[in-house]
Formats: C-alpha cells, sequence, structure tokens
C-alpha cells in the first residue's frame, strides 16, 4: 500500500430521507477513518433525476478528498458508509437515501470489474460535474476538463441551493 498522500474526488447524491443529514453523515464517516482527510466539500445542488425519470429529484454534491488509501480500499470506505446509512440498493439508477461514487483520483485510470476510475459517466452527467466544477474545473477527464465537459452538458433544472458552507460547515460546527 502506498503511503504518500493522493487527492481523490467523490459525487455524492441522494432522493429519499433527509439527503442532507446522509451527505454530511457520510462524510463524517469517511473523515474518520485514519487514512482520509475531507479536505474541501462543494455546494449543493438540487438535480431532475438522470437515467430513470419517474422518481423524486435528487440533491447531489462533490468533496475532495485527501488519503493514502489504493482505490480498492477507497471504493470500500464509500460502500461502509453508504451501509451504515441504510442505503437500500433494489433498483439500478433508483431511488436511493445516500450513493457515494469515486469521481475522480488523482494518478488513476484504471477500469475493472466493479471499480471504474474515473467513473465511466461522469462526463455525461450535469448533477456530478456541476458540484466538481466547484471544486476542481481544470480536472482532466477523458481528454477535457471538468468545466469543459459541463458546459456541453445538458444543465436543464440544475439549481445550485446552499454553499459548502451552508450545508456543510454548519452542520459540522
Ligand atoms: N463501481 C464501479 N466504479 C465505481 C466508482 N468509480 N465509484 C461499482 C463507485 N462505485 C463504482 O454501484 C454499483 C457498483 O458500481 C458498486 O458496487 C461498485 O462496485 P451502485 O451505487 O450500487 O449502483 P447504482 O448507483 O444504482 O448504479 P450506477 O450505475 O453506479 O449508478 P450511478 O452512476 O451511481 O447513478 N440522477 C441525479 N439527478 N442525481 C444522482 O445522483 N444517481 C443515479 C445513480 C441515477 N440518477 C441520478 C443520480
Ligand atoms: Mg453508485
Amino acid at each position: 500500500m502506498s503511503t504518500s498522500e493522493a487527492s481523490a474526488w467523490i459525487g455524492l447524491g441522494g432522493n429519499i430521507g433527509n439527503v442532507r443529514a446522509n451527505m454530511v453523515q457520510a462524510l463524517h464517516l469517511l473523515a474518520r477513518a485514519a487514512s482520509i482527510r475531507v479536505v474541501r466539500v462543494s455546494g449543493l445542488y438540487a438535480t431532475p433525476p438522470w437515467g430513470k425519470l419517474d422518481q423524486p429529484d435528487f440533491l447531489n454534491a462533490a468533496a475532495e478528498l485527501s488519503t493514502s488509501l489504493e482505490p480498492r480500499d477507497l471504493l470500500e470506505a464509500c460502500l461502509f458508509a453508504e451501509h451504515a446509512l441504510r442505503r437500500v440498493r433494489s433498483e439500478r439508477w433508483g431511488p436511493r437515501t445516500i450513493d457515494l461514487d469515486i469521481l475522480a483520483m488523482e494518478g488513476v485510470a484504471m477500469h475493472e470489474t466493479g471499480l471504474e476510475i474515473p467513473h465511466p459517466r461522469l462526463h455525461v452527467r450535469a448533477f456530478a460535474l456541476a458540484p466538481l466544477a466547484d471544486l476542481a474545473p481544470d480536472l482532466a477527464i477523458s481528454g477535457r476538463t471538468v468545466a469543459q465537459w459541463l458546459s456541453e452538458a445538458d444543465q436543464g433544472g440544475i439549481r445550485r441551493i446552499a454553499t459548502a458552507e451552508e450545508w456543510y460547515r454548519a452542520a459540522a460546527a
């Protein structure tokens, strides 16, 4: 295992229950791991459902982490936090209390069963790109920057409803 730290960006989303509280909790659970630091958090976005349309709007955000974990172990930490928040998987792209995706990781490009980094659908999803652009607009994903992908994506209905200060730091204080 590598001992040096790398930046990682995760996407948070959900559309059942108190999603904002679940996101704060999820970040606290990740930060509790000795090998993960939460460096910065994006604004909070209300987003229309993508993929499966007959479900409530989502809340989405992103966070920049610094971690010495290998990608598989970071995924395990994300799955653990989802499980702790009683995430129930029913249908693909269906409603959820919390979803944590690894969007990108510094120096990592992997396409393995069960783990792809950068996230394979990131560049076409404004709900993930908009919060990520708060943190890393110049990050290169598949040959373009996050800001460039966002400008080409369908941003219809996406609204920034709170700053990081309002939704995360206030809850953490
Ligand atoms: N997996 C592979 N790569 C990754 C990665 N980079 N990060 C695997 C996280 N997981 C990754 O995920 C299934 C498996 O993907 C994981 O166990 C892991 O091994 P899941 O979260 O159980 O399944 P899912 O989320 O239902 O499917 P999928 O395709 O990952 O869906 P997404 O991409 O998470 O999309 N609309 C709006 N507005 N906002 C949303 O947040 N989210 C979704 C779900 C659909 N529509 C949405 C939103
Ligand atoms: Mg997912």
